[in-house]
C-alpha cells in the first residue's frame, strides 16, 4: 500500500508555508462579520422567546467551534421542552413564527437525519439552520472548538482543508462526499497520530467535563490551557502537514480495515465496530468515528463512486503540493 518513492515530501516544501499561511488569514471570519452573527441571534432570540419563553439558544459549527469561515453559515440549536408536540411540529411552528417575523427563505426540513428549518436573514445576508434539542452537536462543538485551542495549526490545516474541499466540489455530503465537520474529525485524528504528536486525545485523559445526551455521557478533558505547549516538539509547517495529509489519506490510510477514531487518538478496526462492509451494500466505505455518538460514521455518506472520487482529489493534492511550481494556487482551482 505505502508507496516507499513518494513518503518524503519535497526539500523546499516549507518555502510554501508564508503563502499558505496568507490564505489561512484571509479565510479568517472579519470582526464585522462576527457582529453581524451576534445581531442575527439576537433577533432570533426575540422570535422564539414570543412563543417558547423558555427556550435556550446554542450556536454550534462552525461560527461557535471556530473552525468558520466568512462564508459559514450560521448553526443554531434551540434547547426547549415541546412537551406533546413532536420536533416536526415544533420546527412547523418555528417556521411559521420566523416567516411572520420577517424572515427570508423560510423552510422546515422535517425528513433530515437532524431534522431543521433553514432561513435566510435579511439584515446579514447569512443563511441560517435551526435544530431542536440536537445536544450532541453543541457537544461536538465545545470538542472542537477546545482541540482548537491547543496548537495553532489545527486550525490552520483545517480551513485550507475546508477550503480545498469547497472549492474542488468534495465537500457536498448530499452527492456523497464529506461533511465540514468530518474533515475537522480527519485534521484532528491526523495531528494526533503524528511522531510526536500534535494533539492529544481529550476523551482518553481525565475528565473535567462532561454532558449527558439522551442517555449517553459526553465527557473529556477540557482544561486545554493546560495544554499550551503540548506539540511544541513537533516542528512540522504548515506546508509540511497539508501535504502529509493529503499524502495519508491518499496512500496511507487503510480503507478496508480501518476506522479513524477522534475518540480514540488513534485508529481503530472496522471488525472491533462490527462496520465491515457487506456484498451489495456500500456502506462504511471511508470510515470516521463520531467521538461521541460512536455509532455513527460520518462516512456513511460515501459510496464506491464517490470513494474513487475523494481518492482521486487527495492523490491530486498531494501530487501538487510535490511537485507543482505555483502549489497555493493550483491546489485551490475550482473543479467543474
Ligand atoms: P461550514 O463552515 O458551515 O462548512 P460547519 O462546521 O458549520 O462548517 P456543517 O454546517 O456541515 O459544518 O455542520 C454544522 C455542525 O453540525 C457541525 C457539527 O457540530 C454538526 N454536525 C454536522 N454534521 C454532523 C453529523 N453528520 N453528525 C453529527 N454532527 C454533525
Ligand atoms: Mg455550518
Amino acid at each position: 500500500r505505502m508507496r516507499r518513492w513518494q513518503v518524503e515530501s519535497r526539500p523546499e516544501i516549507d518555502t510554501f508555508t508564508p503563502g499558505l499561511l496568507a490564505l489561512y488569514e484571509s479565510l479568517k471570519p472579519s470582526e464585522e462579520h462576527k457582529s453581524k452573527q451576534n445581531q442575527l441571534v439576537d433577533s432570533l432570540t426575540k422570535s422564539v422567546s414570543k412563543e417558547w419563553p423558555d427556550a435556550q439558544l446554542h450556536l454550534y459549527g462552525s461560527c461557535a467551534n471556530s473552525f468558520g469561515t466568512s462564508h459559514s453559515d450560521v448553526d443554531v440549536c434551540l434547547e426547549m421542552e415541546t412537551g406533546t408536540e413532536s420536533t416536526a411540529e415544533a420546527l412547523l411552528k418555528l417556521a411559521d413564527v420566523l416567516r411572520s417575523d420577517n424572515f427570508d427563505n423560510v423552510e422546515a426540513i422535517t425528513s433530515a437525519r437532524v431534522p431543521i428549518v433553514r432561513m435566510s436573514d435579511p439584515a446579514s445576508g447569512f443563511s441560517c439552520d435551526i435544530c431542536i434539542n440536537n445536544l450532541f452537536a453543541v457537544a461536538n462543538t465545545k470538542l472542537l472548538k477546545d482541540y482548537a485551542q491547543i496548537d495553532q495549526r489545527l486550525l490552520q490545516l483545517a480551513f485550507l482543508v475546508k477550503h480545498w474541499a469547497k472549492l474542488r466540489g468534495v465537500n457536498e455530503t448530499y452527492r456523497g462526499t464529506l461533511s465540514s465537520y468530518a474533515y475537522v474529525l480527519m485534521c484532528i485524528n491526523f495531528l494526533q497520530l503524528r511522531e510526536p504528536k500534535i494533539l492529544p486525545c481529550l476523551q482518553a485523559m481525565e475528565q473535567t467535563f462532561t454532558m449527558n445526551v439522551d442517555g449517553t455521557e459526553c465527557a473529556y478533558f477540557d482544561e486545554v490551557h493546560h495544554l499550551q505547549d503540548f506539540g511544541a516538539d513537533n516542528k512540522e509547517s504548515i506546508a509540511e502537514l497539508l501535504w502529509a495529509f493529503f499524502h495519508y489519506w491518499a496512500f496511507d490510510h487503510d480503507y478496508r480495515r480501518d476506522v479513524i477514531s477522534v475518540r480514540m487518538g488513534n485508529t481503530i478496526s472496522k471488525q472491533e465496530k462490527n462496520w465491515t462492509t457487506r456484498v451489495g451494500n456500500d456502506r462504511h466505505l471511508m470510515c470516521i468515528e463520531d467521538p461521541f455518538e460512536t455509532g455513527h460514521d460520518l462516512g456513511r455518506v460515501v459510496d464506491r463512486q464517490t470513494l474513487r472520487i475523494l481518492r482521486e482529489e487527495f492523490e491530486r493534492a498531494a501530487g501538487v503540493l510535490q511537485y507543482n511550481d505555483d502549489p497555493c494556487v493550483t491546489l485551490f482551482e475550482p473543479y467543474d
